[in-house]
């Protein structure tokens, strides 16, 4: 995540995404949604239009996205300029058991675009991912990049250690301390 600066937040969707996360690279301006599957877009919605300055990188799944679909509009009417939508479409549920979704008939990334996001893209691979990302940057959001993902659990990945309580917390600091936003 070289193009994430220490003062945007990162914040994720509840199961493997969060976990892949906290994994991965933990950090105070993470804050990962535990078990309100579907809410993390709206949640975003309303941090970004609190924190205009600051950059809020949405890490959502397919079933999340899908599950909510009205708040694609909403963010869309909202126009968070700082908003960047990064959906992971492995077309599954991986999170309980890689049950499918219905992403591979129900275009995200079209609905994100009919809707009125700023800009959609769908990328397969780092090397398209590292230049949209680089583009979000510098372009007023909201915006969505869908990446077509596959099925690939890590074995025996932790759990997020924090309990809910502790992430709102370290991230309401975050929020608080860190003001360039
Ligand atoms: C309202 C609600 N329904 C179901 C669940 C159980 N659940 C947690 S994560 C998850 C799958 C999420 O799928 P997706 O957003 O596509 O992410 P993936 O697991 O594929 O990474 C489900 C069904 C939940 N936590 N909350």
């Amino acid at each position: 995540m070289s193009c994430v600066k220490e003062t945007d937040a990162v914040i994720s969707t509840t199961g493997m995404i969060s976990r892949e996360l906290f994994y991965h690279q933990d950090r105070l301006g993470n804050f990962y949604m535990i078990g309100s599957m579907g809410l993390l877009s709206s949640f975003g919605l309303g941090l970004a239009k609190l924190h205009p300055l600051r950059k809020f990188f949405v890490l959502d799944g397919d079933g999340s996205a899908l599950m909510i679909m009205g708040t694609m509009a909403l963010i869309a009417a909202e126009k968070p300029k700082n908003f960047i939508h990064i959906v992971l479409d492995n077309e599954s549920y991986e999170s309980t058991g890689a049950q499918p979704t219905i992403s591979s008939s129900v275009p995200i990334g079209a609905i994100a675009e009919a809707s009125g996001y700023a800009s959609t893209v769908s990328v397969k691979s780092c090397t398209e991912l590292a230049i949209e990302l680089e583009r979000c940057l510098v372009k007023d959001g909201p915006h969505c990049i869908l990446i077509k993902v596959g099925i690939d659990p890590i074995p025996n990945i932790p759990r997020i250690t924090y309990s809910p309580n502790e992430i709102r917390d370290r991230f309401r600091s975050f929020l608080m301390e860190n003001t360039d936003g």
